[in-house]
């Protein structure tokens, strides 16, 4: 694998408690695997009700790809598999989990006292779709600074190898962001993982497979007939956390903060006063 341009120097800074969340155990995992998984945090009326909201979000969001674009845009092809960003700023449910005690705690453990909400999209692959999303790092889609933030995916389906649960090759997150390569699939790290340890990470509905941005995933096709895979994919990073662009040799930063979407979740360890929650 070829490292990203960017990426100069690179240490892994392993967590270290003490912890709200997460067990030593689960803080070794982290480190040494890049990602973890938690069954049944959110009951399935919580769920329920979230997707109730998302799904009429994501339909609109495929009708207007059919409409204005033949049914694909760049990671979207309507029908297969669609990536729908930013629903907290169209769904009070969606910017209530991102919300919750369990994001907090996690965002705490693994990140540190002061962060915000990055980015946030459904992702939902529908049955029979027959191509795998390319293995990628999370960083190597934008470059953000630092490398090292958060990617919780959160399983509004019940997600398995048949209908295209995540699949993750663990322990290369240490080595940082590496360059990826543009494909008629998505962009793709390049790794060949014949003969590497990867890990499918199935999981209920209402669970939740939280990896490193740095750690290297995948997801199946949805070889199923009648069962649509749907995830809400939240990302937290550390305030303060800026994105790098590096077009015609012009670099840029972006501080990560705008406020309807990327507002903070912990400030000094504890959730933000009222008033700097984020736009309603
Ligand atoms: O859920 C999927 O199928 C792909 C999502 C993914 O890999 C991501 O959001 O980074």
């Amino acid at each position: 694998m070829i490292k990203h341009e960017l990426n100069q120097g690179f240490d892994w800074k392993n967590r270290e408690g003490p912890f709200r969340l997460i067990s030593d155990e689960q803080a070794q995992q982290y480190n040494e695997s890049g990602f973890l998984v938690f069954e049944d945090v959110f009951d399935a009326d919580t769920i329920e009700r979230l997707t109730e909201e998302l799904d009429p979000i994501e339909q609109k969001l495929e009708e207007l790809i059919d409409e204005h674009f033949g049914g694909r845009m760049f990671i979207t092809r309507t029908g297969e598999i669609t990536f729908t960003p930013h629903v907290v700023t169209r769904s009070p449910k969606a910017k209530e989990l991102t919300q919750a005690q369990f994001f907090r705690d996690l965002v705490h453990d693994l990140l540190g006292d002061d962060v915000r909400l990055y980015w946030d999209q459904t992702v939902y692959k529908k049955p029979g779709t027959v191509d795998l999303f390319p293995w990628h790092q999370d960083n190597g889609y934008t470059y953000v600074d630092p490398q090292q933030y958060l990617t919780c995916w959160v399983a509004l389906t019940d997600a398995d190898e048949e209908n295209g649960c995540p699949v993750v090759l663990p322990g290369y997150h240490r080595e940082g962001t590496w360059a990826h390569e543009r494909t008629e699939l998505g962009l793709d790290c390049g790794v060949d993982a014949t003969g590497l340890d990867t890990i499918a990470a199935p999981v209920r509905a209402g669970g939740v497979v939280v990896f490193s941005s740095l750690t290297p995933h995948k997801t199946g096709p949805n070889t199923t007939k009648d069962r649509p895979r749907k995830a809400y994919v939240v990302q937290f990073a550390p305030d303060g956390a800026h994105v790098i662009t590096t077009e015609g040799g012009k670099t840029e930063r972006t501080r990560c903060d705008a406020p309807e979407r990327q507002y903070p979740i912990l400030v000094g360890g504890a959730p933000p006063p009222p008033g700097d929650e984020g736009a309603a």
